[in-house]
């Protein structure tokens, strides 16, 4: 604050940004420094807002998509212009695409420099840039402006379908002097953020209906449920009507994986057999067929409930919509239900049970296999031993064959514990995440990481080690993306440097590095490593033959023409 010669108290915009979102709640930004949003990160952290500096700006973002999917509060990420800026934006655009909040400030430059492109230090129509890529963008032009445009970002991010926003903050704007009592009268205190979405009562009837006459009911449960925070809702749901359910990857753990109604190992027979699925927070994408064979049959008829109306028929016919958000849809099936309406049927449930039986009896010599070196199963098997004892521990992951078997062999126990590549399927996630999941839960994480996974936020590891924080990563190094050159052969596009040793990243940086070639040794690493709650990696070395190209999806390759001819 400062006074002018009439005695009128002054801020300025860098205040006011800072006075606007801890007037919101916003308590973490995570970010990269630099021209012009230097000042604002030190006015912040001099305010007392927890900071979280990136080695770059895509993990930083990464890390404010994530806190958001974890708290349902925006997590914000503050990034420079034009360049940091466009890193930022990936995350934006990853966030939007799996429906986490997030709002992404960068600083630009001024109007009237970047719309007649006189050709600015990092000029970039930056607004205009975002918005195909975020659920909304808005640009502040005058200082009395900012409370008002963080308000609407907090709610653009937050309500209905949650995603990525973009707030463009000039540099004119932050410099620019207020009188200290029009910046206070200009400040929005948002009210309700994320309105509830009752559902009519109508289509709960019609949904509850449908169930009742199913004999194979499903229920499928996906990121959006887990990230409505309905967790007992659902689980009573379930429980009280005995209908099996299946977990989307984000959503393990929402009930727990060794729950006896989990469907999991038996995941193609349950959906290719219900007669009835009900579908909460999930979309029929890529990630399930869009709905059709060969995974799901025509005659299956579908439940979906989600916030977004325009989500329905997106892939095929939906025969009971539900609009609303999940907790309030939760209660109010709940309470529509009457005790033995929802029945499924006794050859249901065994003929279920019998294919998860056999599933799990396949799995078995394959997990109990200790291959030297070691492949994906054994490696995971040794991890699993090692947190048995921790359902605690946030678990990130990412890659091909990592991310498929990690996915498959390690149970979640509780909500929101699973962080991977979602929607998109993304490299780069990472780091970001871990970080973010240690910061606002100041829980142990566990990285998962496939070797080329790893290198795209690897550079955060010295982030992690600058803050010290609980964030305990093991790399799956098998040399390379899917699997290692053969000995001998000439560098492919897929293959890595053989045999690096990524535990030395992190020694230089003060964090303790770990070298694991059996699996004796690896869980011993993991138990150590998190039981000291500081920043570790785990190289684990990984036979570089086990994977496969793009581990589970090798489908989605596109095939030529030509061949299939042939
Ligand atoms: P998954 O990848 O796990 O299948 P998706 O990201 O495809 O999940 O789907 C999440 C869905 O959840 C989106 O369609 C989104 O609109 C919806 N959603 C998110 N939050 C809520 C909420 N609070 N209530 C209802 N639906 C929600
Ligand atoms: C931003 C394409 C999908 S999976 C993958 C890449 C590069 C890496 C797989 O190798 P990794 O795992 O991590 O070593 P593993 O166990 O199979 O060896 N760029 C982006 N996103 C994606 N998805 C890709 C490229 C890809
Ligand atoms: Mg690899």
């Amino acid at each position: 604050m400062d006074k002018q010669s009439t005695g009128q108290e002054l801020t300025d915009g860098f205040h006011i940004v800072v006075d606007a979102l801890k007037l919101n709640g916003i308590d973490t930004i995570y970010g990269v420094a630099g021209i012009p949003i230097t000042d604002l990160l030190r006015l912040s952290v001099a305010s007392g807002i927890k900071y979280y500096g990136f080695r770059h700006e895509q993990s930083a973002g990464n890390a404010a998509a994530i806190a958001g999917f974890l708290t349902q509060k925006p997590g914000v990420c503050m990034t420079v212009s034009a360049p940091g800026f466009l890193n930022g934006l990936v995350a934006l655009a990853n966030a939007t695409t799996n429906c986490f909040p997030m709002i992404l400030i960068s600083g630009s430059s001024d109007r009237n420099i970047v719309d007649l492109e006189k050709g600015d230090y990092e000029e970039l129509d930056q607004m205009n840039a975002a918005k195909p890529y975020a659920k909304a963008a808005y640009r502040v032009n005058r200082p009395e402006d900012i409370g008002l445009g963080v308000a609407r970002a907090i709610r653009a991010a937050c309500s209905g379908r949650p995603g990525g926003v973009y707030l463009d903050l000039t540099a004119d704007v932050l410099r620019s002097a207020l009188d200290a009592e029009t910046a206070r009268k200009s400040l929005i205190k948002v009210v309700d953020a994320a309105p509830k979405v009752i559902p009519d009562p109508e289509t709960i009837a019609r949904a509850v209906q449908l169930l009742s006459e199913a004999k194979n009911p499903l229920v499928l449960l996906g990121k959006g449920a887990a990230y409505a925070q309905a967790d007992q809702e659902i689980r009573s749901f379930i429980e009280k009507t005995g209908v099996p359910f299946l977990p989307m990857s984000m959503a393990k753990g929402l009930l727990p994986d060794d729950h006896p109604q989990s469907a999991a190992t038996a995941r193609s027979y349950a959906i290719g057999q219900a007669d009835v699925v009900m579908v909460v927070g999930a979309r029929l994408n890529w990630l399930l067929s869009h709905g059709k064979a060969p995974l799901w049959s025509e005659k299956t008829k579908l439940i979906q409930v989600d916030i977004s109306p325009t989500e329905m028929d997106s892939n095929r016919l939906i025969h009971a919509p539900v609009v609303g958000d999940i907790k309030s849809v939760m209660v109010a099936l709940n309470a529509a239900l009457k005790p033995g309406q929802v029945k499924p049927s006794k050859t249901w449930l065994d003929e279920l049970a019998q294919r998860k039986q056999k599933n799990v009896e396949r799995m078995a010599a394959q997990l109990n296999a200790d291959p030297s070196p070691m492949n994906f199963s054994s490696a995971l098997r040794s991890i699993k031993n090692a947190i048995a004892d921790r359902p605690d521990v946030y678990l990130v992951n990412e890659g091909a064959n990592t991310l498929d078997f990690t996915r498959n062999i390690i149970d979640m126990r509780l909500p929101r514990h699973r962080l991977d590549t979602g929607t998109w399927g993304v490299m780069g996630i990472g780091m970001g995440y871990a970080v973010a999941a240690a910061a606002v839960t100041g829980k142990p994480v566990l990285a998962i990481e496939g070797d080329s996974a790893f290198g795209f936020s690897g550079m955060e590891i010295e982030t992690i080690c600058r803050y010290n924080l609980p964030v305990v990563t093991v790399v799956f190094n098998n040399n390379g993306i899917y699997r290692g050159d053969p000995e001998g052969s000439p560098v492919t596009p897929t293959g890595f440097v053989r045999g690096a040793h990524y535990e030395k990243m992190i020694e230089a940086f003060g964090g303790k590095g770990y070298y694991a070639t059996d699996s004796a040794g690896l869980t011993a690493a993991v138990k150590e490593a998190l039981a000291s709650g500081k920043p570790a990696l785990i190289n684990a070395v990984i036979d570089p033959k086990a994977g496969t190209e793009s581990g589970h999806i090798a489908n989605l390759n596109p095939k030529s023409a030509l061949a299939e001819k042939k």
